[in-house]
């Protein structure tokens, strides 16, 4: 529960204490202490309009490339892999919004990549698959001083709690296992946030998908940022268009500086141009 007056300013026999003079210095060390934070993409309402709609149109294209009987088997109905290779500049922008990246540079030390961008559709009165407690490392039940991977959940629609918003756990990115079962009941808090929110996780924070219980679908876009250490879901470099239109950072950031060599003589090639 919230207290109703302020919390004292005051402190006694403390010696040290974090500073954080900006507002991304401040979702940084929620983010640090209890695992999630919500921030404004800053998106203009017809530049989310557009996004909504290349959403649908890509989707669109996705299921009749893919077969919706196909994806209904293979569990992937409700999801759209690699929506940046497949729906291009609106996606690719997404991924590289100035304030989550700044964010992102000040959580994950030294470099880091996009694992996976997907787009994920939460139906109405009907199970979901990320509506089960997880981790999105997941089967990882180890912790780590400081993150190794951050999931941006970017809002297509509102989140609210009828229509399936997020559930967390808070601060669970510190302990390796799953808390018993009352624990959950009594300590999930679920997100409310508006479309054009990036809803961000320490991807080692236990959270769920709620249950639409509205007759209209939920959307969101999922963006999983790890040390480059981690694979990609998807090879992005190879599936990108156009990317002879990225900057150096936006190709690091998507991955092209991470490839796996081939051969011998191709890592000592990527040592001449790039030290991880
Ligand atoms: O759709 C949601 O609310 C949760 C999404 C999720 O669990 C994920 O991106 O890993």
């Amino acid at each position: 529960m919230k207290a109703q007056n302020n919390p004292p300013t005051s402190v006694y026999g403390v010696l040290q204490q974090n500073e954080a003079s900006s507002d991304i210095d401040e979702t940084v060390e929620q983010i640090l202490n209890i695992g999630y934070a919500v921030i404004d993409a800053g998106l203009s309402r017809s530049c989310l309009e557009a996004l909504s709609l290349a959403f649908q149109n890509t989707r669109e294209r996705y299921i009749q490339n893919f077969g919706a009987d196909n994806l209904k088997q293979l569990g992937e109905y409700h999801t759209i892999r690699s929506l940046l290779t497949l729906g291009g500049t609106p996606f690719v922008n997404l991924a590289l919004n100035t304030t989550l990246i700044k964010i992102i540079e000040k959580l994950i030390k030294g470099k880091f990549q996009l694992n996976q961008q997907n787009g994920l559709i939460n139906p109405p009165k009907e199970n979901y698959n990320q509506g089960s407690w997880h981790r999105d490392l997941p089967y990882q039940h180890f912790t780590s001083s400081s993150p190794l991977a951050i999931n941006a959940l970017f809002c297509m629609d509102d989140f609210t709690f009828s229509n399936g918003a997020t559930y967390v756990l808070p601060a669970s990115h510190k302990t390796e296992n799953l808390p018993s079962s009352n624990y959950i009941q009594k300590n999930a808090i679920q997100i409310e946030a508006k479309a054009g929110s990036f809803i961000i996780l320490d991807c080692m924070l236990f959270h769920a998908g709620g249950f639409n219980t509205t007759n209209i679908e939920r959307r969101a876009i999922n963006h999983v940022f790890t040390i480059p250490y981690f694979k990609q879901q998807i090879n992005i470099p190879s599936n990108i268009t156009e990317p002879e239109n990225l900057t150096d950072k936006a190709k690091e950031i998507l991955g092209f500086n991470y490839l796996v060599p081939n051969s011998i003589a191709d890592y000592f090639k990527s040592r001449t141009t790039v030290k991880t």
